[in-house]
């Protein structure tokens, strides 16, 4: 059906010309940024700041998206020229931008030959990357490359019709070697813990088991600079789409919801240019390490802790949990006891104020972000959200009731069985192996966490043999499975 309203360059004249829209010629940009994963978090986050560098008049640097898995997002957006609408939800208050910097897209698997040419393209002088924390083929607990990764045999086997991340950028820096074309630099923009440095070395061991040469090529002549990125977007939902359509006159197959907040924290190591992202409000820095701890401890921390309790007290979101009798308490004291003692807080950083104002984004009443979409891949985001601070909690003596509690969380949700017996809708890599868990433990709480504590690929071999963690994490599980999520984190001491 043709929709007068949808969203496109011809259209763009006729929206409302109070709302914020692209101050530049769209069609007139150059692509230098070719971005694998070209999902909701990229288009509400990093291809905004680009949009204010192309507004700037740096016009080499427009993005050609990439999805390495499903055909959605270019299907949506082609018809649109690869226009979007950020939808920007406050409390009370939206407001929407529509952004232009997405230049093509393209979907991976119908042609891995076109994206391996885009990335090999002299003009290309950035690869960046939001492919979640699956998406690296890497061992979750260790961060080493997972070599019997099926995605990895298969890269390894066909190296030019790649169909992982690592596949696909090795091949595209072996071409660009063959060629005389100098590398780009590879910015990952994912939630892992020192983002870059971890795909780097992921890359170099998957180039070493190809060409020993390659490998020490990439060691040498590329750049991965570590970066924290920050901004909620929940996905998209219909509602969303009707307060475009209804608020401002957009019909847009998939604009993105967001909030106001956001922030871009990046190492200054980029072997083959970029934009001037300092005029856009990136924060430049010469180690990104302390930020990254920093929000993955504290916001994806609490975030994952939410996710389970809240999903398991029965809240469909974030802002629900967060104003249930005793969750922001618990958040609070999360925070404040047992993480914020295992930060080294960069010196510009008012820990204070980013605590305070985690609170209220969690509080955000207009995001719905639920907790479901954020318990998904708990297997990937435990390690580095809640573990790594339990280490160092171990090491110090310090309390992890809350930690501890998180973790029992997950291990009650990752039965596959909520609270009232129904079936939880458990997305993981290692789903199977997770639900069948419960079956054999036959809900026995200090089986269970053993059970669980046995997973090497989340817990290494450190944690089941940490005492005081495995007693921990037991008793938490226990008064999950007698007293339920509501009640114990109601009644949690202050
Ligand atoms: C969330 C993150 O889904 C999740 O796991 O914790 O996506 C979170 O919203 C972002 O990292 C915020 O910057």
């Amino acid at each position: 059906m043709n929709d007068p309203n949808r969203l496109s360059l011809e259209q763009l004249a006729a929206i409302d010309p109070t709302l914020a829209k692209p101050a530049y010629d769209v069609a007139a940009q150059n692509i230098g940024i070719v971005h694998l994963g070209i999902g909701a978090f990229h288009r509400a986050h990093q291809a905004i700041y680009v949009d204010d560098c192309l507004a700037a008049g740096d016009r080499d640097w427009a993005i050609l998206g990439a999805s390495l898995r499903s055909p959605d997002t270019r299907d949506a957006l082609v018809p649109q020229d690869g226009l979007y609408t950020a939808l920007i939800r406050s409390a009370g208050r939206d407001e929407a931008r529509v952004v232009g910097s997405v230049r093509r897209l393209l979907v991976a698997p119908e042609d891995p030959g076109a994206l391996l040419e885009a990335m090999t393209d002299p003009a290309v002088r950035i690869v960046s990357l939001t492919v979640t924390e699956k998406g690296y083929c890497r061992n979750a607990a260790t961060g080493a490359l997972q070599e019997d990764h099926p995605d990895i045999l298969h890269d390894l086997d066909g190296p030019t019709s790649p169909r992982s991340a690592i596949g696909f950028l090795v091949e595209a820096l072996a071409r660009r070697r063959m060629g005389g074309i100098a590398p780009f630099t590879v910015l990952c923009c994912d939630n892992l813990p020192q983002n870059g440095k971890t795909v780097r070395g992921l890359v170099v061991r998957f180039a070493e088991m190809r060409d020993a040469e390659l490998a020490r090529f990439i060691a040498t002549e590329v750049t991965f600079p570590c970066t924290m990125v920050d901004r909620i977007v929940p996905a998209t939902t219909d509602a969303d789409r009707e307060v475009l359509a209804d608020t401002f006159g957009i019909s847009d197959a998939w604009p993105v919801a967001t909030e106001a907040f956001s922030q871009w924290v990046v190492e200054d190591r980029f072997c083959n240019g970029r934009p001037h992202f300092e005029a856009v409000g990136v924060q430049m820095v010469a180690e990104a390490a302390p930020y990254e701890a920093m929000k993955l401890r504290l916001l994806n921390g609490s975030h994952s802790a939410i996710a389970y309790l809240g999903y398991l007290a029965g809240h469909e979101t974030v802002a629900d949990a967060i104003g249930a009798p005793g969750f922001a308490t618990f958040v609070r004291g999360l925070m404040d006891l047992e993480v914020t003692p295992t930060l080294e807080v960069p010196a510009e950083a008012d820990l204070e104020s980013y605590k305070a104002a985690l609170l209220s984004r969690f509080a955000n009443p207009s995001l719905r972000h639920r907790t479901w979409q954020i318990a998904m891949d708990g297997s990937q985001k435990l390690p580095q959200r809640l573990l790594d601070t339990v280490r160092e909690r171990l090491a110090s003596g310090g309390s992890i009731d809350r930690l501890a509690l998180a973790v029992a969380a997950w291990m009650r949700y990752a039965t596959g069985r909520d609270e009232r017996g129904e079936a939880i809708d458990l997305r993981d890599p290692l789903a199977q192996r997770l639900i069948a868990i419960d079956g054999e433990c036959g809900g026995d709480a200090a089986r269970l966490a053993a059970a669980f504590l046995g997973i090497r690929e989340v817990f290494g071999s450190d944690l089941p043999a940490a005492p005081r963690f495995v007693a921990e994490v037991t008793k938490a599980l226990a008064g999950l499975l007698e007293k339920g999520a509501a009640r114990i984190v109601a009644e949690f001491p202050e």
